[in-house]
């Protein structure tokens, strides 16, 4: 009997969990372009014609490797949902189940659940922990810290170990990195790839249909097949992995870059496999061209952070999106959408966003989600902005890093303190102060960061729950030290400056 076989935009992998359930000689490979899932939120243009392409190009792979594909383009006839695609395709060729591997996204797992056709889900086992691994290993926690579930992947994985201990005798060397931004950078960023026939015929179709998107689709280069993954994945494990750790947490106004890989786009869509990228950087390790406390701290990134992100996602399910612990109910500003805004670390990381759909981790941590946490914007908003602008987002991996790591709305799951700063952090690691408009050592009055403002402000408003924080406690005391009247001067000029953004006036 014939079946359906669905695959999704982010699972562009040969292993895919419902390809392997499926039989090639009678099964139909199920692709589909929709506007539902171009517009759930207004992707970024390059994002679209990323996923685009690449899942045109893995459709000819799969017909290559013998399976028949039933592919629909975005401007050929058919439904504008997954759900109705396949109940188009399951009339055509008499089917009446379909195979799928689960979403990555609570809305579309409901979609498939309440599709009229039947629809049999498989795990994903692109993961590590699959969700009954990660709920067992957070049963009975108080709390749910990365570290201890990552040093479980290590010795999962065998990554990085020796025998039973940790290479060189630590599970992490963030100590050694975290260097502020180098005088130089000597990486010239991620391996570009000229747009071909089969790009250039996307990119037309999506300036077309999403052309009213928030960002540029001018000098689109990312890869669009595995080989081409893997190609920009080799060249980032010679020239960039061994600086990767020092200038992790680095921002240099101008390069966009600096040392990270670029790869998320890759590994989420399924062109890279998450453990061959960590395999391939332990080798770098192995032959003695890259350091550990870089290849530590990248494989962190992916077996540590990226599988406990998504553990926290389905653990914590559907509701989790509209947590905020902090009741925080502000409008985003509009230069998140690219509105004219001073403050030139957060033009950069906006820039960034815009041009590429990417900026890196500590610009959406410690610029953009900072900013929005201290401004007390609505996490929802936050949320929504984040799934749209990056290449590489999915509620899976976007959402728990949003929600719960930049704006603690779900109280604090993630981090044991929320990430908040003032300008002084920016400027350590940045040049961004150097050629802003504000002054960054300036506390108040005309011209003062209003990171400085905010930061004060946010701390004053969150007392009640931050003060007996001990981690925070320090802050307070430093707070509570200042002059009374410098006090309610910082808490004044914050009011001011929100009262300012909210009417729109460029700040
Ligand atoms: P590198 O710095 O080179 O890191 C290597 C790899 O580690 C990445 O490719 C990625 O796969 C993984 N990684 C690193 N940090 C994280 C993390 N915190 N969570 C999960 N994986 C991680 N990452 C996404 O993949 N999709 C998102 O939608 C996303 N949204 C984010 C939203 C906010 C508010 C924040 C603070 C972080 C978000 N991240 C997201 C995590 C991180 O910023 C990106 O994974 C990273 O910037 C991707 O760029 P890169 O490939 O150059 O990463
Ligand atoms: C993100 C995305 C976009 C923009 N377009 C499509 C599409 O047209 N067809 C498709 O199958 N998948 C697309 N995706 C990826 C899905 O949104 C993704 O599978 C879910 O959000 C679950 O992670
Ligand atoms: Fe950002 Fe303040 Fe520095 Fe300007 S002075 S770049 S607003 S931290």
């Amino acid at each position: 009997k014939r079946r359906l076989i669905l695959v999704l935009g982010d699972q562009l992998s040969m292993d895919m969990s419902a390809l392997r359930e499926g039989d090639k000689e009678t099964d139909v490979v199920v692709m589909a372009e929709v506007a539902d899932e171009a517009t759930y939120v207004k992707h970024h243009p390059k994002k679209i014609a990323f996923l685009f392409a690449a899942m045109r190009k893995f459709a000819a792979a799969l017909q290559a490797e013998g399976w028949q594909v039933a592919y629909r383009r975005l401007d050929e006839d058919g439904s504008d949902s997954i759900c109705g695609e396949l109940m188009r395709r399951a009339k055509e060729f008499d089917a009446h189940e379909v195979l799928a591997t689960e979403p990555g996204e609570f809305r579309l797992i409901e979609a498939l659940e309440n599709c009229p056709v039947s629809v049999c889900m498989f795990n994903d086992d692109r993961f590590l922990a699959s969700h009954a691994a990660f709920a067992d290993w957070a049963e009975g926690r108080k709390s749910l810290r990365m570290e201890y579930f990552y040093r479980e992947m290590r010795r999962k994985t065998g990554l990085l170990m020796d025998g039973d201990d940790p290479a060189e005798g630590k599970w992490n060397f963030d100590h050694d990195n975290r260097k502020p931004a180098p005088d130089e950078v000597t990486h010239k960023g991620p391996l570009r790839f000229d747009p071909d026939e089969t790009v250039q015929e996307v990119l037309d179709l999506v300036a077309d249909r999403f052309g009213d998107h928030f960002g540029s689709l001018d000098g689109f280069f990312f890869a669009s097949t595995r080989d081409q993954a893997l190609e920009a994945m080799a060249d980032f494990m010679i020239n960039a992995l061994p600086k990767f750790g020092d200038y992790q947490d680095a921002m240099l106004t101008g390069e966009r870059w600096l040392y990270h890989s670029i790869l998320s786009p890759y590994i989420n869509a399924g062109l890279l496999n998450p453990l061959e990228v960590c395999q391939a950087a332990e080798a770098e390790y192995k032959a003695g061209r890259a350091p550990i406390n870089a290849v530590e701290g990248f494989i962190r990134q992916i077996i540590g952070w990226r599988e406990y992100v998504r553990g926290i996602y389905f653990l914590q399910g559907p509701d989790y999106m509209s947590s905020n612990m902090l009741e925080h109910g502000r409008n985003l500003p509009a230069f998140y959408w690219g509105a004219e805004t001073r403050m030139n670390c957060v033009a950069c990381a906006v820039k960034s966003t815009q041009d590429e759909a990417y900026a890196h981790h500590i610009q959406r941590l410690m610029i953009t989600g900072n900013f929005a946490l201290l401004a007390g914007v609505d996490p929802a908003q936050v949320h929504e902005w984040y799934l749209a602008v990056y290449a590489d987002a999915y509620e899976w991996v976007e959402a728990p890093n949003t929600i719960g790591m930049s704006q603690f709305a779900d109280g604090g799951l993630l981090g044991s303190k929320p990430y908040v700063s003032s300008g002084s952090y920016i400027n350590r690691m940045s040049d961004h102060c150097k050629t802003c408009h504000y002054k960054v050592s300036q506390k108040t009055g005309q011209g003062a960061c209003p990171f400085n403002l905010l930061y004060w402000h946010f701390l004053d408003r969150h007392r009640d729950r931050f003060a007996k924080n001990p981690r925070m406690g320090n802050m307070y005391h430093t707070w509570d030290r200042m002059d009374e009247d410098h006090r309610a001067t910082v808490l004044q000029e914050a009011d001011s400056l929100l009262r300012r953004m909210d009417q729109g006036a460029v700040i």
